[in-house]
């Protein structure tokens, strides 16, 4: 049984593009479990909270405004090396950068609209974990293929 977790969200536009059945399906797909998963707007002292590595820089208003131009899919998602793994998933952060084959690099073009985030270590994962999920919202229960993804 393996504990890692990581904080995944498909931004508003990744939810009004209609893409929030495709990506779960690739995190189901890929062998990762969802723990927890619920659509919500987000506030603004939220998103300041969630972005707050970023206050000081340019694009960090639009950025808090994106995040809450709609609702998003905030998602708790666990496996093995969980963190890396999902970010490889996800894509370079400039879509133009961004491998096909990559949620952004199949999804998306523009930097303002990549679609999805994703933590970037297991110390970020745990601080964004706990931003937008009580423990009581997180589940535990077992894959029934456990044993065929796992040696
Ligand atoms: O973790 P990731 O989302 O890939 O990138 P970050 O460097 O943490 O930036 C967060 C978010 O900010 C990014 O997904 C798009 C946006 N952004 C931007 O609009 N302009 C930049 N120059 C850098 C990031
Ligand atoms: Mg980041």
């Amino acid at each position: 049984v393996f504990t890692d977790r990581t904080f995944v969200m498909i931004k508003p536009d990744g939810v009004q593009r209609g893409l929030v059945g495709d990506i779960v399906a690739r995190f189901e797909h890929r062998g990762l479990k969802i723990a927890a998963m619920k659509m919500l707007l987000v506030s603004e002292d939220l998103a300041k909270k969630h972005y707050e590595e970023h206050a000081a820089k340019p694009f960090f208003p639009n950025l808090v405004s994106f995040i809450r131009s709609g609702p998003v899919v905030a998602m708790v998602v666990e496996g093995k090396d969980v963190v890396p793994m999902v970010r490889s998933m996800v894509g370079a952060t400039n879509p133009k950068n961004s491998n096909p084959g990559t949620i952004r690099g199949d999804f998306a073009v523009d930097m303002g609209r990549n679609v999805i985030h994703a933590s970037d270590s297991p110390e970020s994962a745990k601080r964004e974990i706990s931003l937008y999920f009580n423990t009581s919202e997180i589940a535990t229960y077992k894959r029934i293929d456990e044993q065929w993804l796992y040696e």
